[in-house]
């Protein structure tokens, strides 16, 4: 059974209690390696009275020590940010950087409409947003989009997971990862379902966590699953490079589930939620979020956790 190793230096990311916008809680942060820098967007939270997200960056040369920028890289300024800016996953496709984001906006009947929205950007100081882009209703959360699937590909892909997408019309009685093609960055049209709860560990629901990384071996996925006690654990599955509606394999025991102190505590407790990634040395670093609190890294030899999961241990 193959397991993340937990980095000894985590949490690699903590709250500054003297920067008012990230004094409470800083956590699910993602990465984008350029060959040189990791750059780094991280959730953070700095009250909790109406608990509104904004986005930090950091960066760091060694993938594990990273310093922060001062200023809050996303605050809530469009009418669909206004209670909150969650989860930022950062994406290069044709050698653009994009990042996705939960927002939250509207609340009707103390319940918040949540959407996820796409944003541009060449240095990490300025973003062009581009909007939202998941349908009304669906409450799409955990939404990344492939890099081109190859040269000659006219279409965008999407993973994402639309909560209110279950029932017998759905094929799934729970929230499930499905697969969507767009005829442009924005907009997604045809959705097809591609990977439902079937463990005990994501009895609840389960939803991409890492942008999906080109392999030789596929496209792997680092995803989270939900008990029914509300733990949070991460697993993976890797998808054909060419047709990747095709599932190659699954983890069944999840690759990392809470243990460490600051994984069991924090202002949700007993959560381990991944949404970054990056390779260094064929060695896949895990970046995930612990407890709703912090920020930390857990790794893996690249090319033992592809030879995993198309093992028979933890194929479908
Ligand atoms: C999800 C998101 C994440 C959070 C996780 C665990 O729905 O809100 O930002 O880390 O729940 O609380």
């Amino acid at each position: 059974m193959l397991q993340l190793e937990r980095s000894k230096l985590n949490p690699i990311l903590v709250p500054d209690k003297s920067n008012w916008w990230e004094s409470k809680a800083v956590f699910n942060c993602s990465v984008l390696y350029d060959g040189k820098t990791i750059h780094m967007l991280y959730r953070a939270i700095g009250e909790y009275d109406n608990y509104v997200s904004r986005i930090g960056y950091a960066s760091s040369n060694d993938g594990l020590s990273f310093i922060k920028k001062k200023e809050a890289a996303l605050y809530p300024e469009a009418d669909y940010e206004s209670y909150g800016m969650e989860d930022p996953r950062i994406m290069t496709i044709e050698d653009e950087t994009y990042v996705t984001y939960v927002v939250l906006s509207n609340y009707v009947k103390n319940n918040p409409s949540i959407y996820t929205a796409l944003a541009k950007t060449e240095d990490f100081l300025d973003y062009e947003r581009l909007g939202i882009i998941t349908g009304p209703g669906s409450e799409d959360k955990d939404v990344v989009l492939f890099p081109k699937i190859n040269e000659a590909a006219l279409s965008y892909m999407m993973l994402h997971r639309p909560s209110t997408w279950v029932g017998p019309q759905y094929n799934t009685e729970k929230p499930s990862i499905w697969i969507a093609e767009g005829d442009s960055i924005t907009n997604y049209s045809k959705h097809s379902l591609l990977v439902k709860p079937e463990q005990s560990w994501e009895e609840l629901k389960i939803g991409v966590g890492v942008p999906p990384i080109r392999t030789k071996n596929g496209w792997l996925v680092i995803y989270h699953g939900v008990d029914s006690d509300h733990v949070y654990s991460a697993g993976a599955f890797l998808l054909d490079i060419n047709e990747p509606c095709r599932i190659l394999g699954r983890t069944k025991v999840p690759l990392l589930t809470p243990e460490e102190e600051y994984e069991l505590k924090g202002d949700v407790n007993n959560v381990v939620f991944p949404t970054g990634a990056c390779i260094l040395d064929n060695k896949l670093l895990v970046y995930y979020g612990a407890a709703d609190k912090v920020c930390c890294v857990a790794t893996a030899d690249l090319q033992e956790i592809l030879d995993y999961i198309m093992s028979d241990k933890c194929s479908l």
